[in-house]
C-alpha cells in the first residue's frame, strides 16, 4: 500500500497524502456470513479502493475455512494486503490503537470502550458506520444513512443497509466478478477442469445442483424426489453441510470429501468446503444452487444461474416477511414474468411446517430450469447497473471525513 506524492506549487517539498486507513470489526455469532461479508468488504477496500485496512475479527478459525491463506494461529497477519488482526470482542480489552478515519462496525457487533474514546480523542472524529443485514424489505430505504449518537460520547454512528435499490446501500460485487464470471461459463473447458479438481464426477447428462441449507425438515423428501425422479442428479454438498438430515437419510454414510453416495437417479458428491472464490466458481458451474443466510444468497444471484434460497431462520419465523420481500422484488423489475416454480418452491422449501409438497414441485421446478436461468441472466443484468457497496460506502464517508 503506497502513498501517493503530489507536487507542491513550488515544486520544492512535495506533499505526501497517506492512503485513508479504514477499521474493520467484526464478531462471528454463528456460521460463515459474518466474517464472509466483512472480509469480502475488507478484500475490495484494499483491491479495488487502495483504502489501508485493518479487520479486527474475533473467530479466526472460521475465517480461515473460507479463506484458507488465513493461519488461525496468529494475532495478526497480512493477507491478500488486508492487516487481519484478533480482537477479543466488543466487552473485551483491546491494546491501545489509533482508530482509522473511517470505522466499520460490521453487523452491530460492538466497539470496545477504550477504542471509543481513542476515536473522540482524535482531532476529527472518524466515519463511524454500521453495517446491517441485507433485506429487500422497504423500510431500509428509509433507515438506511441515519445516524445516532452515542448516549454519552460526542460520537455519530451512521446506519448502512445493503440492499436491492438505488436507494438502499447496493451489494458486494468486486469490480471484475461478472467479467471472471462470464469468461468462466463461456469456456466448457473451465467447467470440466473445475469439476476434475474437486474431485467429481458429473454423471453424463445430470443436473449438477449445489446444496448450502439450515437444518431444513424438507431436505429428505427432496432427497427422495431425486432420487425416485426421472432426471438424473448430482448433488453436490460441501463438507458439514446438512449434517444431520444427511446422516439421518444415508442411513450414516454421508459422502465426505471425494466419496459419491449413489441412490436411484441421485448421486451425492462430498466436496471439501471451499475457499470463498472457489465456491463462486461451484455456483457459476451449476444448474441449480441451493443458498442460504446472506453472502451465499448475493454470489447465487451474480452466478445468474437458477436458486433457491433459505433465509438464515428467526425467531418467530421472522425470515419469512423477508423472504416474501425477496420474492415481491425479484418478480418485478424486468418486463416477462417470471416461472411461476419460484415463489411455490421458495415457500414450500421454507415452510416451517410439513408441507409435503417439495417432491410434486420438484418436477415443475425441473423443467422450468432454462426459463429460471434466462430470468436469472436478464434480472442480474438489471441488478448489476447499479454501484456496488463498497463504492457507495467509499462515497459515504468521503462525504462524512
Ligand atoms: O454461513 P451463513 O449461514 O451465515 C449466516 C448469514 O450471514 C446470516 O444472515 C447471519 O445472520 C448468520 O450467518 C449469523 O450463510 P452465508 O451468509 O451464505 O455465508 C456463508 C459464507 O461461506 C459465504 O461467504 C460463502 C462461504 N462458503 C465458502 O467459502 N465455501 C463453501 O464451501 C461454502 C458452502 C460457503
Amino acid at each position: 500500500m503506497g502513498s501517493t506524492v503530489v507536487p507542491s506549487d513550488d515544486f520544492l517539498l512535495p506533499i505526501v497524502t497517506l492512503p485513508q486507513r479504514w477499521d474493520v470489526f467484526c464478531s462471528v455469532v454463528d456460521n460463515y456470513g459474518d466474517a464472509g461479508v466483512a472480509w469480502r468488504l475488507a478484500r475490495q477496500l484494499v483491491a479495488e479502493h487502495r483504502r489501508n485496512t485493518r479487520f479486527f475479527v474475533d473467530a479466526l478459525p472460521v475465517l480461515s475455512r473460507i479463506a484458507p491463506d488465513v493461519d488461525p494461529s496468529r494475532d495478526r497477519q497480512n493477507v491478500q494486503g488486508v492487516d487481519i488482526i484478533r480482537w477479543e470482542g466488543a466487552d473485551r480489552p483491546m491494546p491501545p490503537t489509533t482508530p482509522g478515519q473511517a470505522v466499520i462496525e460490521a453487523f452491530g457487533c460492538g466497539l470496545p470502550s477504550s477504542y471509543l474514546d481513542a476515536m473522540v480523542a482524535l482531532s476529527a472524529p472518524p466515519a463511524w458506520i454500521n453495517l446491517e443485514y441485507l433485506s429487500a424489505e422497504g423500510w431500509i430505504e428509509g433507515c438506511h444513512g441515519l445516524k445516532s449518537h452515542h448516549p454519552r460520547l460526542p460520537l455519530r454512528r451512521y446506519f448502512y443497509f445493503p440492499g436491492f435499490t438505488a436507494a438502499s446501500g447496493g451489494l458486494l460485487r468486486e469490480a471484475d466478478l461478472l467479467s471472471r464470471r462470464d469468461a468462466f461459463q463461456n469456456d466448457p473447458g473451465a467447467r470440466a477442469t473445475f469439476w476434475r479438481a474437486l474431485g467429481v464426477a458429473l454423471p453424463e447428462g445430470a443436473l449438477a445442483i449445489s446444496l448450502f441449507c439450515y437444518p431444513n425438515r424438507h431436505l429428505p423428501a427432496l432427497l427422495d424426489a431425486w432420487a425416485d425422479g426421472d432426471v438424473s442428479v448430482c448433488c453436490i454438498v460441501p463438507e458439514g453441510v446438512a449434517a444431520g438430515e444427511l446422516d439421518r437419510w444415508t442411513g450414516g454414510a454421508v459422502p465426505h470429501a471425494g466419496q459419491v453416495l449413489a441412490r436411484g437417479r441421485l448421486s451425492l458428491a462430498g466436496i471439501p468446503f471451499v475457499a470463498q472464490d472457489v465456491y463462486d466458481r461451484l455456483l457459476w458451474s451449476c444448474d441449480l444452487n441451493l443458498v442460504r443466510g446472506e453472502d451465499s444468497f448475493v454470489r447465487s444471484l451474480w452466478a445468474a444461474r437458477p436458486f433457491v434460497w433459505q433465509p438464515y431462520p428467526q425467531a418467530d419465523n421472522a425470515q419469512l416477511a423477508k423472504l416474501d420481500a425477496f420474492l415481491e422484488r425479484y418478480a418485478s423489475g424486468v418486463p416477462q414474468a417470471g416461472p411461476a416454480s419460484f415463489d411455490a418452491w421458495h415457500r414450500a422449501w421454507n415452510d416451517p411446517a410439513d408441507g409435503g409438497s417439495i417432491a410434486a414441485l420438484w418436477a415443475v421446478l425441473a423443467a422450468e430450469l432454462p426459463a429460471l436461468g434466462a430470468y436469472a441472466r436478464r434480472w442480474t443484468a438489471e441488478l448489476a447497473g447499479q454501484p456496488d457497496l463498497t463504492s457507495r460506502l467509499v462515497r459515504m464517508v468521503e462525504e462524512l471525513v
